[in-house]
């Protein structure tokens, strides 16, 4: 879908898919009026299009005639800024289909995923993080996720955005005109007025991150559990990703109660669960244990699947692969540091954890004791975060993408500030700040790549 295929009149079934008291059409573009004009019957001779509102008359399908309810909005006061009629029809599939064909027949357009939206979006009724918000709350599962969204939609990070960009726009024009005096001459560069824009600036992108991050929280935070063998490390590494002191000992069933903490990944704040080591012959309060742990495992987006490198065997991959066979997982490959220890994975061992799993698994190895491979797997799980197999929810990619680019575009404004502390002449600051512009207008939609809008809007549902 390119900007330049608006201009016509695109229709969409708007309402859920399935039977309902009510189906909804949604028609918009410059043939809307006309095509209301062709479906419209009723006794009295009223034009429906003749003013914005309500109308109660029946629906001509070509076959038959249906109950309407019509909604008129005339652009631009419309969601797409276009004329935009709404045809509430009986909530009948099979009649929904013929209404639609026959508004198709009559010269719409199918509307593609998204494209109101799109279309609101491209005549300037939406920023592209509206858009989203728009989408967010589509795709929306809680209630927590519909805050979050209309939030968005509310414009809650447009206008910050916004605020921000005429504040680079104002820094940029004042090392502009400050150019245009001669170096020497400094009673010409209002450094005070600079610096006190920079602060201004500095602390709306803090804000702005703050604001985003809030969303992200409120959705409520994911979970990520330790799974593996008594022993294998798992408290170690608990202690070292979330800076904790839970119990380590030599010992194998030192974990008994599971303890939680936050991992601050890049992209995301986890919740991550120590747990007992997996024991299926566990009795008494350890049965209790275990059992307590798998109930504690079923919210959990993800696993990190902890095993002792230096004692593991293909069979033992097994027999621990088969817990929680469908939770997405990163191997966490630990004790690389024993000498003698193997420093990844063999063939045999991942070929026979790839088999219960039913996918090759994701490895990485560390040593939970110095600390070596951290980054490492976190890059891994921020990895398996991002690619959707963890199921992050459509909020949670949408905020990844803001915070990348304000923090991109916060970055660009430090340097440029650093360049004015460091005297590096105005032009490279304006540069900087050009910069980060650039990354707002990403963010805002503004100038956005097409391809970027493509998959945003693909991720619509027809008729939105
Ligand atoms: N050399 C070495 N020892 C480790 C490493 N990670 C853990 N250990 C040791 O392995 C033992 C078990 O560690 P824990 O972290 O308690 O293991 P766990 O998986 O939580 O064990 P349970 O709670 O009993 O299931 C302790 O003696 C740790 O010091 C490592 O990377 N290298
Ligand atoms: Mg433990």
């Amino acid at each position: 879908m390119s900007r330049s295929q608006s201009g016509r009149t695109i229709a969409a079934v708007a309402s859920p898919p399935g039977p309902g008291l009510r189906g909804v059409i949604r028609v918009s573009g410059p043939s809307a009026a006309q095509l209301v004009r062709s479906c419209w019957r009723s006794t009295e001779s009223v034009d429906p299009t003749r003013a914005r509102g309500t109308s109660v008359g029946r629906f001509d399908d070509g076959s038959g005639e249906q109950p309407l309810l019509l909604i008129w909005m005339p652009g631009p006061h419309s969601y797409t800024r276009e004329d935009v009629a709404e045809f509430h029809l009986p909530g009948s599939p099979p009649l929904l289909s013929a209404a639609l064909r026959h508004l198709i027949e009559l010269g719409a357009r199918p509307a593609g995923p998204g494209e109101f939206t799109r279309r609101a979006f491209e005549n300037g009724r939406l920023d592209l993080s509206q858009a989203e918000g728009v989408l967010e709350l589509v795709a929306a599962q809680s209630e927590a996720e519909i805050r979050a969204g209309a939030a968005l939609l509310m414009g809650g990070l447009g206008k910050r955005v916004e605020s921000l960009r005429q504040g680079l726009d104002d820094l940029r024009a004042l090392c502009e005109a400050s150019l245009d005096f001669d170096q020497e001459d400094t009673g010409h560069v209002p450094r005070a007025e600079l610096n006190r824009l920079f602060e201004l600036v500095g602390e709306g992108f803090q804000e702005a991150l703050g604001w985003e991050r809030r969303r992200d929280r409120d959705r409520g935070m994911l979970r990520a559990v330790l799974l593996g063998a008594p022993n294998a490390g798992k408290s170690s590494l608990f202690n070292r990703l979330c800076r904790q002191r839970a119990l380590v000992a030599d010992h194998a069933g030192t974990t008994r109660d599971g303890a939680a903490a936050t991992w601050r990944l890049p992209s995301a704040e986890v919740e991550l669960l120590d747990s007992p080591g997996l024991d299926a012959n566990a009795s008494g309060v350890d049965a209790y244990a275990q059992d307590l742990a798998g109930r504690e495992r079923a919210g959990a987006r993800f696993a990190l699947w902890v095993v002792d490198g230096s004692c593991t065997s293909p069979s033992a991959a097994r027999a621990e692969g088969r817990v929680e066979p469908g939770l997405p997982c990163v191997v966490v490959w630990n004790k690389i540091d024993l000498p003698g220890a193997p420093q990844e994975p063999g063939r045999a061992w991942l070929d026979a954890a790839g088999k219960v799993r039913e996918q090759a698994p994701i490895w990485v190895s560390v040593s939970a004791k110095s600390g070596a491979g951290m980054s490492l797997l976190e890059q891994r799980a921020s990895e398996l975060l991002n690619s959707g197999s963890a199921g992050l929810s459509l909020g949670r990619e949408l905020s990844a993408r803001h915070h990348a680019a304000l923090g991109r575009a916060a970055e660009a404004l430090d340097r440029a500030r650093a360049g004015l502390g460091a005297e590096i002449g105005l032009d490279l600051v304006a540069e900087d700040l050009r910069s980060a512009g650039a990354e707002l207008d990403e963010l805002s939609g503004e100038t956005t790549a097409e391809d970027l809008l493509d998959r945003i809007f693909a991720r619509f549902c027809l008729g939105k």
